[in-house]
């Protein structure tokens, strides 16, 4: 349950975002790990439509999610993740190989997995029916399945990654929820996985609260 007396962390998101984004922006991630440990916080909303040019001065590509704690001020969701994680055990383990396991994994989440899941975004909703995107599509279907069988092989019949739930799953479960298995074949354990991350009342907390914060479409398209 949220702590009043962490009310200092600040999360910043956008004020409005199209449908099919909506529970994909990566202040969720941000949230959900707060949730996890029970930490309290308040958000700010920022325009996507029209970034406001001193954000840039605090995110320097304009981009969500940006974090604050007091003195502290943070972007790039990993890191900040990270950051939450080492406050609680729950999220990070205290014994050094189970902490650098947890952070392997995380970091795998966002530069060997993520960027194909990227690929995928782009061709199929930022960029669908471009003459490029259906050319491409098939090879960059082929790399994903390909780094899925990997990873569905690393998890096996486990729960969570390194046996119990940690920081790395919840990184790893939300760059993974992205995909539907009616886009390409997704190993059963890995839907399994992703089922079993967004089933915890952390994350269901922290969807709530995004999608709440979010405008109209009216409100949105002028904010
Ligand atoms: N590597 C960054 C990526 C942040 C990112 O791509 N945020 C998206 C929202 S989910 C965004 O702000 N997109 C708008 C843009 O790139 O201009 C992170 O993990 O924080």
């Amino acid at each position: 349950m949220p702590q009043r007396e962490h009310a200092a962390i600040e999360v910043t998101g956008f004020a409005w975002v199209p449908p099919f984004a909506r529970g994909r922006v990566r202040d969720l991630r941000v949230r959900w790990a707060l949730e996890e440990i029970g930490l309290d916080y308040a958000t700010r909303h920022i325009s996507a439509v029209e970034r406001p040019p001193a954000y840039f001065g605090e995110q320097p590509y304009g981009q969500v999610p940006y974090y604050r704690e007091g003195e502290i001020e943070m972007f790039e969701s990993g890191a900040i993740v990270l950051h939450i994680a080492e406050k609680d055990e729950r999220l990070l383990p205290r014994d050094p190989a189970g902490r650098a396991r947890a952070i392997t994994w995380l970091i795998s989440a966002l530069n060997s997995v993520e960027p194909y899941v990227m690929n995928i975004m782009t061709i199929d909703h930022f960029c669908v029916g471009q003459d490029w995107a259906v050319l491409r599509r098939p090879a960059m279907v082929e790399m994903m399945e390909r780094r899925l069988a990997h990873l569905s092989a690393a998890l096996g019949d486990k729960d969570w990654l390194e046996g119990r739930f940690t920081a790395a799953d919840l990184m790893m479960v939300d760059v993974l929820r992205i995909l539907r298995p009616d886009q390409l074949s997704i190993p059963q354990n890995l839907q399994d996985y992703v089922a079993r991350g967004e089933g915890r009342p952390a994350f269901q907390a922290a969807l709530a609260a995004q999608m709440a914060d979010f405008l109209s479409d009216e409100e949105g398209m002028t904010a």
